[in-house]
């Protein structure tokens, strides 16, 4: 029987990295990858692609047909910054796509699905410290806004269809093989470029701004983790709190600079900083360990070893 899997939007930060892995664990045929425009030659060398707009079911529906995909994992989404600029676009790309698909499962187009969300489901009335996984949610920003109605419709499909769905709040993500677009975290990604090629870092989130955030490795574990557990053990059909790590521009420039004693930070916040104030500072993920036994593996310091020692090797990406 096919378990095969489709990855939409495949080409962002998480998607490919994801696909990556997924193809390594089941074999590159098994794993279908897609997105809006054409990939890296990589990508699109190393297993099946197609283009897909993940707001046409019509052209999902083809690929699972084309593939008999048994998995989906609709990773397209507009962050929380681009979709402040353009609030309509965030509001139908997150919307459209995660009902067409939730509509699809429930027509038995495939059995499981994965859909993240985000920290950015809180606001600034859900408490800061130890966010817990049930709490008040009034998020400011238009991402924060589709993603609770998307946590409440993936409820929503379980409870009153069965769909399998199952999801996870990410923090901030930090990778050195990817960039992000379009995210208030993705400073924290940035920052590792311009520290390795010698520049001074322009933060645009203010020295002291303290925001959840995880490595690139341990949310690849996580997703594949909550997606091989049992279907008792996933208790949420919202979504699951995530954490690893809490730090500030501040420490993370300091833990730069035990590799690059002469980096040099300044702050110049803009209308992220208002974003970043809403979210939390330390999230409860303590659903997550002992539902699925998540369990993170890097801190800011281990983190920061790895990527520099990465980036030393691959200074192609340094451009
Ligand atoms: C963003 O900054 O928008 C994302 C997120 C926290 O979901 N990284």
């Amino acid at each position: 029987m096919s378990n095969r899997i489709l990855i939409l939007g495949a080409c962002g930060q998480i998607g490919i990295e994801l696909t990556a892995r997924l193809r390594n664990m089941h074999g590159a045929d098994n794993v279908v990858a897609s997105d809006i425009r054409e990939g890296s030659p990589a990508m699109m060398q190393a297993g099946p692609f197609e283009i897909i707009d993940a707001t046409s079911k019509a052209q999902i529906l083809d690929v699972l047909k084309k593939y008999d995909i048994k998995i989906v994992y609709l990773m397209a989404a507009m962050l929380s910054a681009t979709a402040e600029k353009y609030p309509q676009k965030g509001w139908d790309l997150n919307m459209v796509s995660l009902l067409g698909v939730l509509d699809l499962a429930k027509d038995k187009h495939f059995d499981t699905l994965f859909w993240p969300s985000s920290m950015a489901v809180f606001g600034s009335t859900s408490p800061k410290m130890n966010t817990p996984q049930q709490t008040i949610m009034e998020p400011t920003t238009v991402y924060g806004i589709s993603k609770v109605a998307g946590e409440n419709w993936c409820n929503y499909f379980h409870s009153r269809y069965g769909v399998d769905v199952r999801s996870i709040r990410y923090p901030g993500i930090i990778s050195w093989k990817t960039l992000p677009g379009g995210g208030t975290t993705d400073y924290a990604v940035d920052i590792y470029f311009e520290a390795l090629k010698g520049n001074v870092f322009d933060c645009f989130l203010s020295e002291n701004t303290r925001l959840p955030m995880m490595y690139m490795d341990d949310a690849i574990n996580a997703t594949i983790q909550i997606m091989e557990a049992a279907s008792s053990q996933i208790k949420i059909r919202t979504s699951y709190n995530l954490s690893a790590m809490s730090f500030t521009p501040h420490e993370i420039a300091m833990e730069i600079r035990k590799y690059i004693p002469d980096f040099s930070i300044s702050y110049k916040p803009d209308y992220r900083q208002q974003i970043a104030d809403s979210w939390p500072t330390i999230i409860d993920d303590s659903a997550a360990r002992k539902d699925w036994n998540w369990k993170h593996h890097f801190d800011l310091a281990k983190m920061t070893e790895d990527i520099i020692a990465n980036l030393k090797k691959n200074t192609h990406l340094l451009v």
